[in-house]
Formats: C-alpha cells, structure tokens, sequence
C-alpha cells in the first residue's frame, strides 16, 4: 500500500516537471487525465481550475484530509491503545460470572476507560481522502437487550468523540425491554449529561433486535440512519467515510470494515492483517460468509481505500439514507428477534434500485461475543420451528427465484417444514418498487457467490436414516461440529436426525458434513464450496458404504458408536434405511 502512493507521488510529481519542462507534454497529460477522471477526482481545493461539484471524496497527497484527527495519545491505563487487559487475581470469580451473565467478561471492560485509545487501523491511503463539508447528517441508532453498561456507554462515547459534530445529529439508544436495573433510571440519568445529543426510546415488550431498529429509523432526526451493536468501539475518522457515498447517491448503503474487540481481554485486533479485503456473500444454507473481492472488483477502483461493492454485509453496522429505508419498507416485519435481516436488506437494496458498498477508511471494533446469553423469549415460542430457518425462509421465499430457493431447501431440508408466515405484504413490496429478479443480482452482484459455492447437486434421500439392528437413527447428538456422530432413539422431529444424501455422495444434516477416517464417523462443517462427498447408499443391501475405504458404515454391536466395517451385507448393524418425515 505505502509502495502505491510513493508510486501514485511519482507519478504525479512526474507530471509537474513534465509541464514545467514543456517535455512529453502530450503524453503526460493524457496519462494524468486518465488518473484523474478513473478516480472520480475533481478540482479539490488545492487543484488548480475552476471549483466543479465533487461527486466524489477527493484525495490529496498532502495527507491532511480536512477531517483527519492527529494521532491520539496513548495512555498506559488498563486496554490503553487496544492492548489486552486482564482481570486481578481477586476479580477472577467475579469476572468469569459476568462472562456467564453476558457472553463477554464485563469486569474487564469496566476497568477500561470509556474513551481508551485505540490502534488506527485504516490503511494509511485513508488519510489522504478529502470529503464533502456537506455531508448528510446522521442518526446513529443503538439498539440493546440487557447489555453490558460499560460496552453500551463506550459505544456511546466513542461516537461523540470520534464523529465531527456537524455531522453527528443524535446518539438513539433503543432499549428492546432491558430488565436490568442500571439500564432503567441510572441509564436515564447518565445521559442526560449529553444534553439531548443522546435520546433513548423504550420498547413496552419485547420485540428482538430486528423490529427495534426498524422502530429506530423511523423516530431518527437525522437524513441517515447508521446502526451499530450496543459494543462497539469507533475508530479513527470513522463516520465522513460512510456518509460520503450516500451524499453521491442516497441509494447507496455504506458499512464499515469491522475489527475484533476479544471478548476476554477486550483487546482491539485489527481484522485484515496481511490479508486481502473481503466482502460479504453466502452460502446456500444461508450461513453468512466473507470472501476476498473480486479482482473484477477490485479493478473498478484506483485506491484500496475506495469503498467496494459487497452483495451482503454482516449485520449490525451500516448506514443507508432514511428515506431509502423506509421507502424499502425497513426491515420485514415479519422477521423475528435475531438473524437473516442482513440478508432480506441487502436482497432488498441490491434488487430495488440500490447498492451496497464497503468502505476500507471506516473501521468500528466489535465485541464478538462468546455465546448468545440472551434467550428469544416469547417471540421465540411463537414460531413453529427453529426461529432462524424461520427468518431465512421468509426472506428466500420473497426474494430468491425458483432456482435458488431449491438450493436453499436441498442444503437445509428442515427449512421446508417450518411456517413461513403470510408473505403477501413483502411480495406486494417487492411487485410495487418494481424490484429486480434474483437472477440478475446473482449474475451481476454476487457472481462470487457460485465460484465458491457451486449450485447444487439434487438430494437422493432426505430424512432419519434407521439402523436395522438397533432401530437407532443418525443424529448429531446436539453436538456442535467437530465432533463424533452418533446414533439415538428415532424421534421423527427432522433437526438433528434430518440427514440429507445428494447425488454426488455428500451425506450431511444441514451445513454439516458426515465424513469418515479410517474407523471414527464424525461430523464436520462441509468442506467450503463442496458438494460432493465419499458415500454411496445401496437401496437393495441397504449398506451405506464410504467409498474411498470401501467399507460400510455400522454401529458397533457392543458400544454402539458409529464406525467402519469390512462390509458384510447381511450384517443387521450395517443396514440403514431411509425414512421420510414430515415433523408436526
Ligand atoms: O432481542 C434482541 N434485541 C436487541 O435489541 C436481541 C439483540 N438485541 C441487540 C443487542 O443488544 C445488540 O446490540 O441487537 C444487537 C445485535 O445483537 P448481537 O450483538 O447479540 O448480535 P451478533 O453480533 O451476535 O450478530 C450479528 O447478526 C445479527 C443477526 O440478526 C445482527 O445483525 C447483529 O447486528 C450482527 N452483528 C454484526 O454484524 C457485527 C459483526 C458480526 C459479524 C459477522
Ligand atoms: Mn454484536
């Protein structure tokens, strides 16, 4: 990167003499002409020519962007400059209970300052960037359930210390129906510090994080709306980046590059280091995934640190105009709690009329947490199936075609029992905005989407696979992958015992994979983008034989674990038996 801009310095310094020198004139210019129309740049402030409109942020090799911060100074604090903290050896205990209360050590994160310095970790290119002065103003919109009041606040604080105010029009706090104390007055009180530049809204029930941002952007002040997760850490300079392309076009949605605060340690860790950049897609089990940009992408830009378009994006942090939200209907009402609105909004923007871009110069850390420790609540009994797949189907069922939704279906077959829901009001939306079909988003925004994860051969036999001796089924035994297969009671419920076997001997229970070495059945998460496999299921002997060892699977007369036979067709321990099932 530092090697492009000396070259992009010579370059330019290349032109200078060269006019002054009146040698090569002709080449030259053109060469810089090139440069400067590909970049989007237009007479900056210290160019040369008549001031025209920027549609684009201009970048100045003098590196004193007209927002750029000086470097702060570190201090030698607890988690000064990102570093790891640890909890005293007589806060052990007290620590290892608020990682159980909260899925990250919360008395670690209270010994750091609300404001602690953080690494710069944007390419160094970020610095040079020139934005607009008249950049849309934002909302920023935090929503939480029972978080954490050290991570809400600093999340808080690092906003208002890092953002230009001119730019900044609220910090809204939207409580999804906290039951913990201090999220009730003390939190009021605390705020009212910040002199109305924090509101905070209340939910009177809950009603997961996905309906309270829709809520969110519609009581938002600002022209923007930016959501972020109740703990986070902004960096350096890191709203102008996002406002700039919505001020381009309010149709596009900006999302910044996300850094890793340790759960642990609370220890800021730059993501990309040594790697390329990546950008979010999925894959047909609808997991969200990352994969690096696309050089067909990467060549549309001059700069590493220009945004990037991406298919999808994480989640929880992004900005998009608040009209252009709402027009597009917020979120799905219909999605409940947590999961599958990044999808249903990228779907939405892409297909209707927008896009979604990336943007390198803005960095947010995020707290990843250990585990979920909040559970669904009533929303989460309401559904009939698991909540998630529920979320996913609907969103597939709106925006997918027919091609791909049987994707869906064929790496996750439990998906095709749950209910969905009405979806009339989401395809009525879909007709109205006179939305693009499924076909065209993956053929002209996620085409990286098939290099790693090719469509996807047909299942031969979906359902509980039955041992003939021991009447036991295939199940994952609740297991998180890596871990041995086992075999249980046959429940005919579909989940864990729902295995599906497609026509390229790939045997799995939803994203994971039935693999075998030597003796030990286990299950694995699929290798990335495959989809093929080693068995090979005989109708007549009913012996699930592992191809590459020629050996057939079995369960052991005496343990009664899975593992490899020589095979003996009429063993009863080595015949299986597919049943379909329809769970209630
Ligand atoms: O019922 C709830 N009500 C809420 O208000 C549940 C959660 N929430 C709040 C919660 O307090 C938090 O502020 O919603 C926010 C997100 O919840 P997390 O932090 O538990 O979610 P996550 O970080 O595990 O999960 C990611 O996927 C979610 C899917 O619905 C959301 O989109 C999260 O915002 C998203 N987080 C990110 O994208 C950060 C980067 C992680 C990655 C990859
Ligand atoms: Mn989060």
């Amino acid at each position: 990167v530092g090697l492009r801009i000396n070259l992009r310095r010579v370059r330019a310094g290349r032109v200078v003499v060269a006019l002054v020198a009146l040698m090569l004139c002709a080449v030259v210019l053109v060469s810089f002409r090139n440069s400067r129309s590909s970049s989007g740049w237009s007479s900056g402030p210290h160019a040369s020519g008549a001031p025209k409109p920027s549609p684009k942020p201009v970048f100045r090799q003098d590196a004193l962007g007209n927002f750029e911060p000086g470097a702060e100074p570190v201090g030698d604090g607890p988690g000064e400059g990102g570093r790891p903290h640890y909890p005293s050896p007589e806060k052990v205990n007290e620590a290892q209970q608020s990682a159980a209360e909260y899925g990250m050590t919360m008395t670690v994160s209270d010994d750091i300052s609300m404001t602690r310095t953080i690494p710069d970790t944007r390419n160094p290119e970020c610095r040079h960037w020139d934005y607009a002065e008249d950049l849309p103003k934002a909302s920023v919109i935090v929503v939480f359930h029972n978080e954490g009041w050290s991570t809400l606040l600093r999340t808080v604080h690092t906003v208002l210390s890092r953002s230009p105010p001119q730019f900044l029009e609220e910090v809204l706090l939207v409580d999804d129906f906290s039951d913990k104390p201090a999220l009730g007055g003390p939190l009021e009180n605390y705020i009212a510090r910040f002199n109305g530049k924090v509101r905070l809204l209340r939910n009177d029930k809950r009603e997961g994080l996905i309906r309270t941002r829709s809520k969110g952007a519609e009581y938002a002040r600002g022209e923007v709306v930016l959501f972020l997760d109740a703990h986070c850490e902004v960096n350096s300079n890191w709203l102008p980046p996002l406002l700039a392309p919505i001020r381009r076009d309010p149709t596009v949605m900006t999302v910044p590059v996300i850094d890793g605060i340790d759960h642990e340690t609370f220890e800021y860790r730059p993501v990309y280091q040594g790697k390329s950049l990546s950008r979010g897609i999925f894959e047909w089990g609808m997991l969200y995934k990352e994969t690096d940009v696309p050089t067909q992408e990467a060549r549309r830009h001059e700069y590493v640190s220009e945004p990037f378009q991406s298919p999808t994006h994480a989640g929880g942090l992004f900005a998009i105009h608040k009209d252009f939200f709402l027009k597009l209907g917020g979120y799905d009402p219909g999605l409940l709690v947590w999961g599958g609105e990044n999808f249903e909004l990228s779907f939405k923007v892409w297909q209707c009329g927008g896009s979604i871009e990336w943007v390198p110069c803005s960095r947010v850390g995020h707290v990843y947490r250990n585990f979920m420790p909040y559970s669904f609540g009533k929303l989460g009994e309401s559904k009939k199936g698991p909540l998630i797949t529920t979320n996913y189907k609907r969103v597939i069922e709106v925006w997918f075609d027919e091609e791909h939704k049987e994707y869906f279906y064929t790496r996750e077959p439990m998906a095709r029992f749950v209910d969905a829901g009405d979806l009339t009001e989401q395809l009525a939306l879909k007709e109205r905005l006179g939305c693009k079909p499924f076909k065209w988003f993956m053929e002209n925004v996620a085409y990286d989407v098939y290099e790693k994860y090719p469509k996807l051969p047909p299942n031969l036999h979906v359902g509980e696979l039955r041992n003939a001796a021991t009447g036991n089924c295939l199940d994952t035994m609740g297991r998180a992958a890596p871990t041995p297969m086992g075999t249980a009671h046959c429940h005919g419920l579909g989940n864990n015992q729902l295995v599906r076997l497609n026509a390229q001997g790939q045997m799995g229970i939803g994203e994971r994979c039935v693999e075998a070495d030597g003796r030990t059945v286990k299950l694995l998460f699929c290798r990335l983008g495959s989809v093929d496999g080693p068995w090979a299921y005989n109708a007549d002997s009913k012996t699930m034989m592992h191809t590459p060892t020629k050996k057939c699977l079995a369960v052991h007369p005496h343990t009664g674990d899975l593992h490899l036979a020589v095979c003996a067709p009429i063993n009863e321990y080595q015949k299986w038996a597919f049943r379909e099932i329809v769970p209630k």
